[in-house]
């Protein structure tokens, strides 16, 4: 069963429910901010202080960065992580190919105020596929006759019982490039820890990753294709303090596990191909 339904905002969500899970997605920014498996914990973290207002992304959920991830490198006063997740969507297509699975198609419009940050022909469409396993596939294409270049992330909140007894697996050995010193390059070798602010671009690697969740006695397998970054981040007491829609404590009860092509895993997609990164989620 899927139905669009929207907040006093005017805010318009679609709200999806079949034998294996529920999920929400908002038109804007085809936002998921909601996957709960039946008889479980929701998957996705949402900050109880985010706004669900046009404008502004909802904090949590899977927010989708494009065409560009973090600042803009050429102009830092651009919104941060592109305009597609404060755009409005279309929905375009939903189907049900068996009673535990539903499959949205969500496509961005080619927004006027997007040229002005973007001047190429492009199509960009999400599909969400909502089954005992969450997939969000973000597909671009190229329908102009110059290649353009692309960063991107599904930068994905994980609701975890206590942040002090998880491990993220996977990447260790992966080279990082740590955003709290400049990006400065550096190894991971252990399960990484989070008991401090973490914000780590791991570059150039295609593995799964897990987070080990004790308090909740779950593990969630975060899988991937079509990126070649994977972002780590926790805003830790002072940032997540410092962010209106952050709950102060937030930061216990969650991690982003971000599925992404980011700084020198940057994609150029040439015209007329297009380019598809998915996360699966379980
Ligand atoms: O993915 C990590 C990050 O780039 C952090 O540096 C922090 O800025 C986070 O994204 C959230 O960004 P937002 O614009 O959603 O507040």
């Amino acid at each position: 069963m899927t139905q669009q339904t929207h907040n006093d905002n005017g805010f318009e969500i679609l709200e999806i429910k079949n034998d294996s899970a529920s999920a929400k997605i908002a038109l804007q920014g085809a936002h998921v901010f909601e996957y709960t498996r039946t008889d479980e914990a929701p998957l996705l973290w949402v900050s109880p202080e985010s706004f669900y207002r046009p404008g502004k992304a909802i904090r949590g959920g899977i927010p989708v960065c494009w065409p560009w991830f973090g600042k803009n490198a050429e102009y830092p006063d651009w919104p941060q992580h592109g305009f597609a997740r404060t755009s409005l969507w279309e929905f375009v297509s939903v189907e049900e190919p068996d009673a535990g699975t539903t499959v949205v198609i969500l496509k961005l419009p080619e927004p006027e105020s997007g040229r002005a940050f973007f001047p190429y022909r492009y199509g960009l469409t999400l599909t969400v596929t909502v089954s005992d396993s969450l997939s969000v596939a973000l597909t671009t294409k190229n329908i102009g006759d110059k290649p353009f270049v692309i960063t991107e992330a599904l930068h994905t909140y994980f609701s975890v019982g206590s942040i002090d007894a998880v491990t993220v697996h996977g990447l260790e050995s992966v080279t990082y490039a740590d955003n709290l010193e400049s990006f400065k390059h550096k190894s991971g070798d252990a399960p990484i820890v989070i008991d401090r602010e973490v914000d780590r671009v791991y570059l150039d690697t295609e593995h799964a990753c897990s987070i080990d969740d004790v308090a909740l006695n779950r593990k969630i397998v975060v899988e991937k294709s079509g990126s070649r970054s994977t972002v780590v981040w926790n805003p830790w007491i002072d940032k997540a303090a410092g962010m209106a829609d952050f709950s102060d404590d937030g930061y216990k009860t969650m991690v982003c596990i971000e599925t992404a092509n980011a700084l020198e895993d940057f994609v150029t997609v040439p015209p007329g191909e297009s380019h598809t990164m998915t996360q699966s989620i379980q």
